[in-house]
């Protein structure tokens, strides 16, 4: 394997770069915002996928180079698209759990939007269920912080990890963004849409906006609406878009 070997130079030579994937408000029909998502396009390998590479940057540490360029290109485009558009677009960011284990996370962050301005809300920080398996108390102090700050906090994946609820219980998130196996099959099987079902009256009643992923056909996002989901994000309404196709859409849908 050597993608490991591969990526440091691959950061150097500008191989990655974001994609941003629209989500739709159930409530409006319109954008409100978008998740950004990384690409790596190798030189001989061709593209290649995060849920490739993303976990043997975990691995090696590259994700602490790595997580910073990808928060300072997010922000860069936020900035640039408030500056050229005077749009306002929200953007989700990942953020790995092994960046939570540096002391200077909540630091670096403080930069990155100290040197692109615009409103902290704007920017969202996407955290999983794996974040608060250790050290919760410090990753807790951290949370709080960003939200202090204005960021949104979402949890990803929701629903996955064996302590859903017990994470929720500990910290108050901005946003919950359900998890695409349950929306899979959610209109054949009756588990999965009573299990969504409940997110959705849970969220509402903790004032989370949900958000759900994975969205591929008409007859989820009819169900998800009825259900009174917030949003949603999926190839039902757009892939991840390199940002000139972003904005084109985004004007269709504003
Ligand atoms: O975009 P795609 O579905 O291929 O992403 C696959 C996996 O990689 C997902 O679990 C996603 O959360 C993760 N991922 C994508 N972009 C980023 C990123 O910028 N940072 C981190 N930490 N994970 C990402
Ligand atoms: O783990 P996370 O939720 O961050 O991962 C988001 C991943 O889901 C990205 O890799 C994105 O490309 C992918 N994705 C987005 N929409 C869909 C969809 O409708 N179906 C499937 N299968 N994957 C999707
Ligand atoms: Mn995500
Ligand atoms: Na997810």
């Amino acid at each position: 394997n050597r993608l490991d070997a591969d990526m440091e130079k691959a950061l150097e030579q500008k191989e990655f770069f974001l994609v941003y994937q629209p989500q739709l408000s159930l409530k409006t029909g319109k954008l409100i915002g978008c998740e950004a998502l990384i690409r790596w396009q190798h030189p001989t390998r061709g593209l290649i996928s995060p849920a490739e590479f993303i976990p043997v940057a975990e691995r090696t540490g590259f994700i602490n180079s790595l997580g910073p360029w990808i928060l300072d290109e997010a922000c860069r485009q936020v900035k640039a698209w408030n500056d050229e558009l005077s749009a306002s677009i929200r953007v989700a960011v990942n953020i790995s759990p092994i960046q939570f284990q540096r002391r200077d996370l909540l630091n670096s962050i403080k930069v990155v939007l100290e040197k692109n301005t615009f409103p902290p809300s704007q920017l969202e920080l996407e955290m999983t269920e794996t974040l608060m398996m250790t050290d919760t108390e410090r990753v807790l102090l951290i949370i709080q912080e960003l939200q202090e700050l204005g960021m949104q906090i979402s949890i990803d994946d929701f629903g996955t990890g064996y302590s859903s609820l017990a994470y929720l219980r500990k910290f108050d998130a901005n946003v919950l963004k359900i998890d695409r196996a349950f929306v899979n099959d959610m209109v054949t099987n009756i588990n999965d849409r009573a299990i969504i079902s409940a997110i959705i009256n849970m969220a509402n009643s903790l004032e989370y906006q949900v958000i759900a992923e994975g969205v591929e056909t008409t007859e989820q996002y009819v169900l998800l609406k009825e259900l009174g989901c917030h949003a949603i994000q999926g190839y039902w309404f757009s892939t991840p878009l390199p940002p000139d196709d972003f904005i084109r859409f985004y004007n269709q849908h504003t």
